[in-house]
């Protein structure tokens, strides 16, 4: 029998690292270790006779650390056990089979530290935080966008309108909602070129650079058909749904290199992530985003309608864009050098309306890209009126004055907070 066990073994450049939250069944952490080791790598449920000593030799993982007080363990696994470039592998072993065991009654998959060779045969982001903010020459201050809402049921035109509406309010970003592609009522194609016809007149009407964001989560083929429509179109962005896409229909889009900003939406992720005993963490989900290479991600608010504590969300935030503010996060994320792998922007959505902007900016800093659906188009006035709200709130918060300060002499901004108040942290 193979010992996959060995606390003295330290991790090489060549291992991938993964921490897992373990929860066994009626068997010992030790023995839940092993099962996990074995199972996703070379291993199964009993002793084989085709097993050979250069495949254990080459290919067995390690069990380096179990710790009993927080049922975590970690396993350093040799690199050849992946293919390089092929996420949907890695992934079909690090968290594949091993949830279904029922020896196990809870696993996450908490961090992952992927080694150079694998980091090289990713792409990255193509524009990263630096690109992005190039593109909408905003050097400072959030990024500051708005969802198209109801995230249903409007027509090409009508859709055009309420993102014009909304640049001409002054927001910089206009998405398209995570369940909003090619419907009976709004064909996506029509719908590209309307509201890119009033991305180009918001512009010169504003002199402010003007960001639509297209969804183009669909079949690989069609999505791809979308996205060079798109940049045919003058486009400069795509969004995807990572996570009912798929991390190969990811691969499959950064991979044409369309030179299309690429931005993230995580529709799905709580399915996995939310329940803090089982599935896989936000954090891990995130690294895998940069790697692959979306250039902007959601990661949630800290303060919005969404699940996802303040420290949480900074922490993958520091992660992703790569600048630890307080040390003390770093140590709970493995080490990581992502080499030439860029930064990648943290989006900040959900439940969001200009009452959140300073305790926003507060846990998150500047380096986001603030999106309010709800708290734009219900603002009392109309989108345009909600639009300058949030623009407002931002200003309010880089010129370090309160809200209440800066309403007093901003009515939109006023009556956005007579509607919604201050956000109050519990
Ligand atoms: C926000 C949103 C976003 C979610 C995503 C929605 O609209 O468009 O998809 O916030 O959540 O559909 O709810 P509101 P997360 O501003 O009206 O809430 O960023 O946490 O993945
Ligand atoms: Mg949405």
């Amino acid at each position: 029998m193979l010992n996959y066990i060995d606390l003295k073994y330290i991790p090489n450049r060549k291992d991938l690292v993964c921490e897992f939250y373990v929860e066994p069944n009626r068997i010992s952490l030790e023995k839940a270790a092993e099962n996990i080791a074995m199972e996703s790598s070379i291993g199964t449920w009993t002793t084989i006779s085709t097993m050979n000593k250069e495949v254990a030799t080459k290919l067995k993982p390690s069990v380096f650390s179990i710790d009993k007080t927080t049922k975590t363990i970690k396993i350093a696994y040799p690199q050849d056990l992946f293919e390089q470039g092929n996420m949907p592998q890695i992934l079909s072993s690090i968290a594949g089979n091993i949830y279904g065991m029922k020896i196990i009654k809870n696993l996450r998959l908490q961090d992952i530290s992927f080694p150079k060779d694998i980091i090289d045969s990713f792409k990255g982001p193509e524009f990263g935080i630096k690109g992005i903010r190039k593109l909408l020459k905003v050097k400072q201050r959030p990024l500051v966008g708005t969802i198209v809402k109801p995230k249903l049921g409007l027509h090409e035109k009508q859709h055009a309108k309420v993102a014009y509406e909304s640049w001409m309010g002054g927001l910089d970003i206009v998405k398209d909602d995570e369940n909003l592609t090619s419907m009976s009522f709004n064909n996506f194609y029509e719908r590209i070129k309307q509201t890119l016809k009033l991305r180009d007149v918001a512009e010169i009407e504003t002199g402010e650079k003007k960001i639509y964001m297209p969804n183009v989560t669909a079949e690989t083929n069609e999505m791809l058909k979308r996205a060079k429509f798109v940049k045919k179109n003058g486009g400069e962005y795509v969004m995807i749904d990572i996570l009912t896409a798929g991390f190969g229909a990811l691969q499959t889009l950064r991979q044409a290199n369309l030179g299309l900003v690429i931005h993230a939406h995580r529709a799905g992720h709580a399915a996995i992530t939310r329940y803090h005993k089982h599935g896989i963490s936000m954090l891990a989900i995130a690294k895998i985003a940069r790697l692959i290479g979306v250039d902007q991600l959601h990661i949630g608010t800290a303060v919005g309608k969404m699940e996802g504590a303040a420290k949480e969300v900074r922490m993958i935030e520091e992660e992703i864009e790569e600048r630890f503010i307080d040390k003390k996060t770093k140590q709970h994320v493995l080490e990581q050098d992502w080499r030439y792998i860029k930064p990648v922007f943290a989006v900040c959505s959900g439940g969001l309306h200009p009452g959140h902007t300073e305790p926003l900016i507060k846990i998150m800093g500047k380096n986001i890209i603030a999106q309010y659906g709800g708290g734009c188009h219900g603002h009392p006035d109309g989108t345009r009126a909600g639009a300058k709200a949030i623009r407002q709130s931002v200003s309010a918060v880089m010129k370090k004055k309160s809200l209440k300060e800066y309403s007093k002499t901003h009515p939109e901004l006023a009556k956005a907070i007579k509607k919604w108040g201050y956000f109050k942290r519990k």
